[in-house]
């Protein structure tokens, strides 16, 4: 048997992983190849300066960007199987800065041969079935070889992200703005809207954590513009919440309750496409950023075509562990240990799902229907179990935290689920930090304090 994954950020890795553990418990594992675009792995978190096309003309992946710290605790997103303390050897505080979680990410990938697996800058173009092989071809293209070729495989696990192609909605005037206009996935930090005044369209993680950074790092005003409802935080002075944008007239923005505000800069923070330019129609998803994807048995299998996995395809609460739960289902799914149900079973259970998210009113219910899906498919593999649970409970004083200081709630810090250990504050309140490299970050109080000696 041969298993293709078309991806090698974290979802793919887990993937990788997820085989590698059961080989190591002494399981015969398929023939597997991993293919990444870019030429490292790590997805989002493997940053890159470039905006538009990458070295090859290929559209650039990543949209992280610069001074970027886990908008999350780490002890939420913790893989059950490789802990902070097992990599880091010692505790370091909730909210690390993204060079750290890479780090962390790559640590357990280094521990294995999954390298050996990866055809790095090589993009999936294109896939068909055959339906009397029931095997599906994939067109490839070796980018630093310039090089097309097929491979064949008996099942193709999709992990290529959905936070990359932005959606981009056209407002009235735009085209008439005078300043800058780009999309939060060519964001990459925030110096270059220093003592300027910039509009953020959209009400989400984006708008909220450029918005934020943008202040910390010195923008003179920060406006937020929204469609359904206002975020809501108690936002310092500088920043604020308007309903959407009317028209844009020159450097102007007129908002709906008819107030309007020149500006330098507009980022428009709308979200991202769930976008597979290399399956064809009847294979995609074409869902919105929500928390079950339709046509997904059990959040990973493609219904119409079970031979079909796609990992990490959901709005994400949960990120890391959640992508370890579905690669090990996945994977007991293709090595046939766990049995698919008849189709009419399968849409049952999808509709379940879909009704419970219909039912969801509050952000706590967001996390607790998530974490009642994790908790189903962990259940279910052999994939180390963790207090899930009580991880929910950490997501939901995350949600108090920012709600009470949204420029603060990084300094707290937690209890991890599955070593008990406390994180330790970092030595620089997140305000104060405008340093987000491993090596400050890593730095003990003691050691900055001898540097800055030296240095006097
Ligand atoms: P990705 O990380 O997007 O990886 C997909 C991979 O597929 C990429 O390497 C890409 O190059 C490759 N690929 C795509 N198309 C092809 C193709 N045709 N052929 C070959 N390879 C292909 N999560 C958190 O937990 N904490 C955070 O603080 C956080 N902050 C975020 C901030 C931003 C700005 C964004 C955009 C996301 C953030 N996330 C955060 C969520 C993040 O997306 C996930 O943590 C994680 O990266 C998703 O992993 P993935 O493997 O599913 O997708
Ligand atoms: P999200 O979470 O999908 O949010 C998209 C936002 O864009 C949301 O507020 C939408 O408003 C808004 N949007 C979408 N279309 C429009 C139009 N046409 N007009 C106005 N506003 C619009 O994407 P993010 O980029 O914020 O976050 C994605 C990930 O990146 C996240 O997981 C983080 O980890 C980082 P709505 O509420 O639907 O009215």
């Amino acid at each position: 048997m041969r298993i293709g994954i078309i991806g090698a950020g974290p979802s793919g890795l887990a993937q990788l992983r997820a085989f590698e553990s059961a080989q190591r418990a002494g399981v015969n594992i398929p023939e597997i190849v991993c293919f990444e675009k870019q030429s490292n792995w790590g997805g989002m978190w493997n940053y890159t300066w470039r905006t538009g096309l990458d070295e090859f003309g290929e559209p650039v992946h990543g949209s992280m960007y610069r001074y970027l710290w886990s908008n999350g605790p780490k002890e939420c997103l913790e893989f059950s199987d490789y802990t902070f303390d097992e990599h880091f050897g010692r505790p370091i505080s909730s909210y690390p800065p993204r060079e750290v979680l890479f780090d962390y990410i790559q640590g357990r990938i280094e521990k294995s041969n999954a390298r050996d697996y990866i055809r790095f800058n090589t993009a999936a173009r294109w896939v068909s079935f055959d339906e009397d092989t029931q095997q599906f071809t994939v067109v490839l293209d070796d980018r630093a070889n310039d090089r097309t070729y097929t491979e064949v495989f008996d099942y193709l696990v999709v992990a290529s992200g959905h936070f990359s192609v932005p959606n981009m909605p056209h407002f009235k005037g735009i085209e008439t703005f005078t300043g800058t206009v780009k999309h939060a996935h060519d964001f990459r930090g925030a110096e270059p809207y220093e003592g300027r005044d910039l509009l953020l369209i959209g009400s989400s993680y984006s708008a909220e954590d450029i918005g934020v950074q943008c202040h910390k790092h010195g923008t003179k005003s920060v406006t937020m513009s929204y469609r359904s409802a206002p975020m809501g935080f108690d936002w310092p002075e500088g920043m604020e919440e308007k309903p959407l944008v009317t028209p844009f007239e020159g450097d102007k923005a007129f908002f709906s309750d008819g107030t309007s505000k020149r500006f330098d800069d507009v980022i428009l923070c709308t979200g991202y496409q769930h976008n597979f330019p290399f399956l064809p129609s009847e294979y995609r998803l074409d869902n919105n950023n929500c928390l079950y994807p339709d046509r997904l048995y059990k959040g990973v299998v493609f219904n119409e075509q079970p031979r079909l996995i796609y990992l990490g395809m959901q709005d994400q609460y949960f990120t890391f562990n959640m992508f370890d739960a579905q690669a090990w289902f996945a994977r007991d799914v293709m090595m046939g240990t766990i049995e698919l149900p008849e189709k009419a079973e399968r849409d049952k259970d999808i509709a379940k799902w879909l009704a419970k998210q219909d039912a969801i009113a509050t952000p706590d219910d967001d996390v607790d229907f998530q974490t009642e899906y994790i908790r189903e498919l962990v259940d279910r593999t052999d994939y180390p179990d963790f207090d899930l649970e009580k991880v929910a409970e950490l997501f939901k004083e995350w949600l108090r935290d920012k709600e009470e200081d949204i420029l603060r709630y990084r300094d707290k810090n937690f209890t991890s689920v599955i070593t008990g250990t406390k994180a330790e504050p970092h030595h620089t309140k997140w305000l104060d930090e405008l340093d987000d490299s491993m090596e400050r970050y890593l730095a003990t109080a003691d050691e900055l304090a001898a540097k800055k000696k030296k240095a006097s």
